[in-house]
């Protein structure tokens, strides 16, 4: 197994109504759960999970920009931010370690100011439309590159 690296599990506005927000978009799950099954497979895997939820773009960005002393990846659902934010892109822009972008639904069946995202440019890669397994998924993802990149 890799040595303990940090993971930020980052979720932007909204994402604090999972369970009874837009069910038909979002599903069933509460953020706890999401959280609770983002920490247990990140665990497994190695890795120290912190979470953190904001409605705020200055706080994402803040968390952002400490995340670059502290953690080796950040898992990121910015929510709406997504299709509008500079900042956040320009903060995820310092970050060298792996950032992954989320969502739950599928954005590009979605209406069309959701097909933008500000943030893809500047991640590792992006994982959409599995509801809550998108987050697991893209733990798994980033579980991958770091051991890629300790084999080159
Ligand atoms: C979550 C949101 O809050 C929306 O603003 C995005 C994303 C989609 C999701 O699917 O997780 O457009």
């Amino acid at each position: 197994m890799m040595s303990e690296k940090r993971l930020l599990l980052l979720n932007g506005p909204n994402l604090n109504m999972l369970g009874t927000r837009e069910p038909e978009h979002y599903g069933s799950h509460t953020l706890a759960m999401v959280e609770d099954d983002c920490t247990a497979l990140a665990t497994s895997l190695g890795f120290r999970i912190d979470c953190l939820q904001s409605n705020h773009e200055g706080e994402l960005v803040t968390a952002i920009q400490n995340a670059i002393k502290t953690h080796d990846v950040i898992i990121f659902n910015a929510g709406a931010y997504t299709h509008t934010s500079i900042a956040l892109r320009d903060a995820l822009s310092l970050f060298d370690g792996i950032a992954i972008e989320v969502h739950l639904s599928n954005v590009y069946a979605r209406e069309s100011f959701r097909h933008k995202s500000m943030i893809a440019p500047v991640v590792n890669g992006v994982v959409a439309g599995f509801g809550a397994q998108s987050y697991l998924s893209a733990i798994h993802a980033a579980s991958g590159l770091l051991q890629q990149q300790t084999k080159s």
